[in-house]
């Protein structure tokens, strides 16, 4: 507990904007505007040791993309909480607001449900919570969406128009991809993300991993693929420089992947997408990636023990392969964000260090630590439910920065203790330093980008609340997009299959 607290000291003090939501007013009861529907990315506390500025690299495209399957003769308007902009609409009162609910923000999405209601305005609650625990959600809002929403919302928009609004609408994700509408990016506030092109081409994943929320039990979550040519005309159409795909995993199918980029290439611009190691099998595919744009791919390695990868059921190359498959993807271009689990099974307290250190002998550019969070209906819930290790049901805490079960071989506050300890040692400038590019040339940019992600959260709370985000990161984006785009050329004139130095500064 001690340790806890001397860790808490040594934070710098995070804005109360960060850590709160903002106040709801008190509103009395009145008539809402027919025909005009809200939709709501409620706040989430900010973890103060990782980056702030994650949170505006891209909005949710769960909301645009509802947005985009709304019927005519509706007036849409956008909100999202973690902009900073002080309490939600509510003048003129909308007749519908649609909520997107996750376990993190469940309390402060049935908080807004109350207020909206309280008013007068009918509220629909929709995502993966919802999803998880609908007899939940269903007491907070006057219907709820389980799945798909693109499916459900122009129907539960027809319902209420007609006055049968239901209080629960369900639907799988199966239906063919290619009859969704293209998401409403022209609502979001352009000048507060460092993107609006949050985009997703494929849904699933040929992995079912126990502890990740597509193993969820009810999700029926087939692996769909969109036409190539509607994700890139949907790319061309928002004319930002950068795309980030939000798809769980791109590379799925790998015929699939060698099509998008083929797409992709002519657009000229630069993409980040989650893929899983496995796909440095494939060279020539890595390549092709690289000269489609693809300057970082997120990487979910969970772990460096393999006995913690077979418990999870992860389907993986083993750990000792890392190292060379990442040098593959820098050689190609490519940083590789990594994402870490901290607390399974087979972890003890050497667990962090080991990470951390390997991290900065491969030199990921970037990495994120999440402590082992069972999600309601997942087997790794179900799990350690049974075995009684979980220690509480507080939503607001499973937010992979607080160790909510008992781990097999520490305490939970050591658990918490090492992965603070893990992000306060990756955003340190000796870690930073270490983590540079080898070729000297590519090192200023890494340095910028470095310093304005992981050093600047003092910062951050001012960019967002001003809507500087877009200003402040797009010069470095387009020197990393000419960067790119010189390396690129490079690349296609050397043969398939030959090393090469790492000259871009992706993001
Ligand atoms: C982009 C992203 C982020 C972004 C932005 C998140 C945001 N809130 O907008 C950033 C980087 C900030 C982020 C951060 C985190 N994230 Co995140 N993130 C994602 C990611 C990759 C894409 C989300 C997305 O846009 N999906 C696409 C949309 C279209 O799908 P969808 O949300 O499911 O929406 C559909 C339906 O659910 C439904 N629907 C959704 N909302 C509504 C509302 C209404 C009214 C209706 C009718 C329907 C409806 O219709 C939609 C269309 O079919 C997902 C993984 C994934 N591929 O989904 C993880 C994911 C959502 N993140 C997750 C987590 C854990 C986090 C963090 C807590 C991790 C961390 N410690 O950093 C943080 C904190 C954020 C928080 N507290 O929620 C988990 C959530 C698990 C859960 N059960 O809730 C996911 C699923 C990743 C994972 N594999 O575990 N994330
Ligand atoms: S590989 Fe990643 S996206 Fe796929 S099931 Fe496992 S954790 Fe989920």
């Amino acid at each position: 507990m001690r340790e806890r607290d001397a860790l808490r000291r040594s934070l710098p003090p995070t804005p109360p904007a960060m850590r709160h939501a903002p106040r709801l007013p008190t509103r009395a009861r009145r008539a809402p505007q027919p025909r005009l529907a809200l939709l709501v990315n409620p706040f989430y506390a900010k973890d103060p040791r990782a980056s702030f500025g994650k949170h505006v690299l891209t909005p949710t495209l769960a909301l645009t993309s509802i947005a985009g399957a709304t019927p005519p003769g509706w007036t849409l308007r956008y909100w999202d909480e973690n902009l900073l902009q002080g309490p939600p609409p509510a003048d003129p009162l909308p007749q519908v607001v649609g909520i997107t609910v996750h376990l993190t923000f469940a309390r402060r999405a049935y908080a807004l449900a109350a207020w909206y209601r309280a008013q007068g305005a009918v509220v629909v609650l929709g995502g993966l919570h919802v999803l998880s625990c609908p007899e939940e959600a269903q007491a907070h809002a006057d219907a709820i969406a389980i799945g798909d929403g693109v499916a459900l919302w122009p129907q539960i928009l027809a319902d209420l128009a007609r006055g049968t609004l239901r209080p629960r609408y369900s639907a799988d994700f199966a239906r063919p991809y290619a009859l969704d509408p293209p998401p409403r990016r022209d609502l979001l506030p352009r000048r507060a993300f460092l993107t609006t092109t949050s985009v997703i081409a494929t849904r699933g994943c040929h992995n079912r991993c126990g502890f990740c929320y597509l193993s969820t039990a009810g999700l029926h979550m087939p692996y769909r693929l969109r036409e190539v040519r509607q994700v890139v005309d949907e790319i061309a159409a928002d004319g930002q420089p950068y795309a980030v795909f939000v798809d769980n995993n791109l590379g799925s199918r790998r015929d699939y992947l060698r099509a998008l980029c083929h797409g992709l290439k002519p657009l000229g611009i630069i993409w980040s997408a989650a893929v899983t190691i496995d796909i440095t099998d494939d060279v020539p595919l890595v390549r092709e990636m690289a000269l489609a744009g693809c300057t970082g791919v997120f990487i979910g390695f969970e772990s460096l023990e393999g006995e913690n990868l077979v418990a999870a059921r992860k389907r993986t190359p083993a750990p000792l392969d890392y190292a060379r498959r990442v040098a593959l993807l820098h050689a190609h271009g490519i940083q590789v964000n990594g994402s870490f689990v901290l607390g399974f099974d087979h972890d003890g307290p050497e667990v962090f260090a080991r990470t951390v250190e390997w991290i900065e002998s491969v030199r990921l550019e970037c990495a994120t630590f999440h402590i082992l969070t069972p999600y309601p209906g997942t087997p790794l819930f179900r799990q350690l439910e049974s075995a009684g290790r979980l220690l509480h049901r507080d939503w607001d805490r499973y937010d992979t920065a607080h160790a909510v079960f008992r781990p097999r071989h520490m305490s939970p506050e050591a658990l918490e203790h090492g992965y603070a300890w893990c992000y306060d040692r990756l955003f340190s400038h000796r870690s930073i330093w270490r983590r540079r590019p080898p070729d000297l040339r590519a090192v200023p940019a890494y340095l910028a980008m470095s310093y304005l992600y992981k050093r600047s959260n003092r910062l951050w709370h001012h960019l967002i609340r001003r809507e500087l985000t877009a200003l402040t990161w797009r010069p470095l984006i387009e020197l990393s997009r000419r960067r790119h785009l010189r390396f690129r050329a490079q690349l296609a004139r050397r043969e398939p299959g030959v090393p090469g130095t790492v000259l871009s500064a992706g993001v």
